[in-house]
């Protein structure tokens, strides 16, 4: 079977199915919290490998979001201008448009946001909110933490940067993942569509508790990607009856766990597909990121509403974080880039390297030496 071979790093000889499936769903309240879903959800997310919720947040609390996003769209306006790389700051512009403008300006100015990793309060209080820990209680039990990859997704129109290749999220973190389960919030800012390039789930594909064999580099992006016959083959995916598109109204999310493939089409609206998955697991195993930033305790058994300690959480930048790590195979000149678009870390060590980009450019000196561990 293919799963006794280990060709790549991030191949693994190890399945663990009963970490994904039914029988890893927690006993259910008898008496529900609020905010928590239906048995059947849960059972959905564990049988399907993903759920949509299609309404769960209160309208503020999404509204408090899309402020804190145009705010940093505002500061990365103002710093590009202020570093003569763009010639207007196109403030006639709203949430849904301003970015697409000031990319058209500075290409790779929305990877800049994605990679800034600020994390505002209304994104905090989205993420620790207790309703939607009482969610993720439904599915890991009361011991939650917040897992160190969270994303703002900047997906501005016909942007290949920001259209993400099948993948499990597993095969970005390190192997230790692949042995716990992690639950994603994936929760747009406006409706998000096929059009607008909504997410996709192959269902069931986590059942067999394995992380197929992911390659690097999609395109001229820095994102890891799985090959249609590689899912069908290690993960049994049938393409035909199997791929699910998850529509998510504003207000809902979608559910997935880190093994389930996945991928967001091209949007190919007018309007930018601003989305956040967050993610929490068990505090007790390692998060997976390759040391390099651990996870922030949300919630116990005992202390259901413990204060979130951020500032340490905030400390660590992850994706500075992750370039250093790659830089340490391959030293580069000294100085950080603030209008640097590319971005790099230690999954794409990981994997087959089968294309080369300007976001694996650096490590292009001896990229096979990687691959003898
Ligand atoms: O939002 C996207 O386009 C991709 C999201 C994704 O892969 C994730 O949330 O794990
Ligand atoms: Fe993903």
């Amino acid at each position: 079977m293919s799963t006794s071979t280990k060709k790549w790093p991030g191949d693994s000889v190890e399945t663990h199915p009963e970490v994904f499936d039914i029988k890893a769903k927690p006993p259910q309240p008898s008496e529900k919290k609020p905010g928590q879903l239906p048995e059947e959800m849960i059972r959905q997310f564990f049988e399907e490998g993903y759920v949509v919720v299609p309404s769960f947040f209160k309208k503020e609390e999404l509204d408090a979001c899309r402020d804190a996003i145009s705010e940093q769209v505002d500061d990365l306006a103002n710093m590009l201008y202020g570093g003569g790389k763009i010639k207007n700051l196109y403030k006639e512009h709203g949430l849904f448009e301003r970015l697409t403008h000031i990319e058209a300006d500075f290409p790779g100015a929305n990877i800049i946001l994605h990679k800034l990793g600020r994390l505002p309060q209304p994104f905090k209080d989205v993420w620790s909110n207790p309703r939607m820990l009482n969610v993720v209680e439904q599915m890991i039990g009361p011991d939650i933490a917040g897992h160190p990859v969270w994303n703002l997704r900047t997906k501005t129109p016909q942007n290949e940067a920001t259209t993400v290749p099948w993948h499990q999220d597993s095969a970005y973190l390190d192997n230790r993942s692949y042995e716990v389960l992690q639950v994603t919030a994936w929760i747009p800012l406006l409706d998000a569509k096929r059009e607008n390039g909504c997410m996709e789930v192959a269902a069931k594909g986590h059942l067999k508790g394995k992380v197929a064999t992911h390659n690097c580099c999609w395109g001229g992006t820095w994102y890891v990607m799985l090959e249609e016959d590689e899912m069908v083959k290690s993960l049994d995916v049938d393409m035909k009856k199997d791929i699910v598109l998850c529509e998510v109204p504003y207000g809902g999310m979608l559910l997935i766990n880190n093994m389930i493939p996945h991928r967001s089409l091209n949007n190919v609206s007018n309007d930018i597909r601003w989305s956040l998955d967050l993610r929490w697991q068990k505090p007790d195993k390692s998060v997976g990121f390759y040391d390099m930033k651990e996870g922030v305790l949300m919630r116990t058994k005992d202390k259901p509403n413990l204060k979130v300690d951020w500032s340490s959480f905030d400390a660590i930048e992850r994706h500075v974080e992750a370039k250093k790590r790659v830089e340490k195979d391959f030293p580069q000149e000294e100085g950080e880039d603030k209008f640097d678009t590319t971005i790099q870390g230690p999954w794409m060590k990981k994997w087959e390297m089968v294309h080369m980009n300007r976001h694996t450019a650096m490590l292009s000196d001896d990229v096979t030496s990687w691959h003898k561990n």
